[in-house]
C-alpha cells in the first residue's frame, strides 16, 4: 500500500474534566464544535495529517477523561506521548491550579524528552475570566513550556496550538538525528525502538 505520510506523532491532551479537552481536538480534527457536555469515558482518540517541511505528520492525538475515576488508564498513556498539551479553563480557577499537578504527572509518567504546552481553553468567555492571561503566561514561563490561550468554540489558536507542538517535536527530532549522525557520517539513519531508556522519542516511525 501507498504510504500516506512520512512521520506519526503521538500526541496527549490532559487536563481536569469539562476545560475542553474534547471539543479543541473535535475542532482540530472535524473543525466543528458542541456545546452539549460528553465527558469522556477513559480515552479516545482522533487522527490528522499535515504538513510540515514537506513532509507528511500523521498526528495520532489521544484524549483523555480529566474524571478522577479514570486515571489509572489515562496515565498508562503518557509513556507513548511525544506531545502533550496541559488543558486548562480561563473561567476556572481551580482547573488553572490543578496545571501544577498535571505537570507532576508528566514527570511521574511521561518520557523526560515529551514536548509540551499549556493551553488556555474557553479564551471566547471573556466576561467569565477568572484566570488573567498574564497569571498563565508566568505559570508557562516559570515551567519553561509554550503558552497559548485557545478557544475550540470560536476556532482560536487551535490550529497554532497543534503546529506549534508538531513543529517542537520535529526539531527536537531531528537535533537527535544530526546528534546521531556526527560520528557515523552520511548514509541511511535507522531509528529503532528504544525500550531500556525512559526516553520514548524514537518510537516515531520513519518511512
Ligand atoms: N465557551 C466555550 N465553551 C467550551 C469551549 N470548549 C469547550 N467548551 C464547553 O465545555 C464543556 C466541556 O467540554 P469538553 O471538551 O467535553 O471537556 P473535556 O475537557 O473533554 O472533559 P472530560 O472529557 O470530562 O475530561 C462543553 O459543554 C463544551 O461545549 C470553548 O472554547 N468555549
Ligand atoms: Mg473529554
Amino acid at each position: 500500500m501507498a504510504k500516506t505520510y512520512d512521520y506519526l506523532f503521538k500526541l496527549l491532551l490532559i487536563g481536569d474534566s469539562g476545560v475542553g479537552k474534547t471539543c479543541l481536538l473535535f475542532r482540530f480534527s472535524e473543525d466543528a464544535f458542541n456545546t452539549t457536555f460528553i465527558s469522556t469515558i477513559g480515552i479516545d482518540f482522533k487522527i490528522r495529517t499535515i504538513e510540515l517541511d514537506g513532509k507528511k505528520i500523521k498526528l495520532q492525538i489521544w484524549d483523555t477523561a480529566g474524571q478522577e475515576r479514570f486515571r489509572t488508564i489515562t496515565t498508562a498513556y503518557y509513556r507513548g506521548a511525544m506531545g502533550i498539551m496541559l488543558v486548562y479553563d480561563i473561567t476556572n480557577e481551580k482547573s488553572f491550579e490543578n496545571i501544577k499537578n498535571w505537570i507532576r504527572n508528566i514527570e511521574e509518567h511521561a518520557s523526560s524528552d515529551v514536548e509540551r504546552m499549556i493551553l488556555g481553553n474557553k479564551c471566547d468567555m471573556n466576561e467569565k475570566r477568572q484566570v488573567s492571561k498574564e497569571r498563565g503566561e508566568k505559570l508557562a514561563i516559570d515551567y519553561g513550556i509554550k503558552f497559548l490561550e485557545t478557544s475550540a468554540k470560536s476556532s482560536i489558536n487551535v490550529e497554532e496550538a497543534f503546529f506549534t507542538l508538531a513543529r517542537d517535536i520535529m526539531a527536537r527530532l531531528n537535533r537527535k538525528m544530526n546528534d546521531s549522525n556526527v560520528s557515523g557520517g552520511g548514509g541511511p539513519v535507522k531509528i529503532t525502538e528504544n525500550r531500556s531508556k525512559k526516553s520514548s522519542f524514537f518510537r516515531c516511525t520513519l518511512l
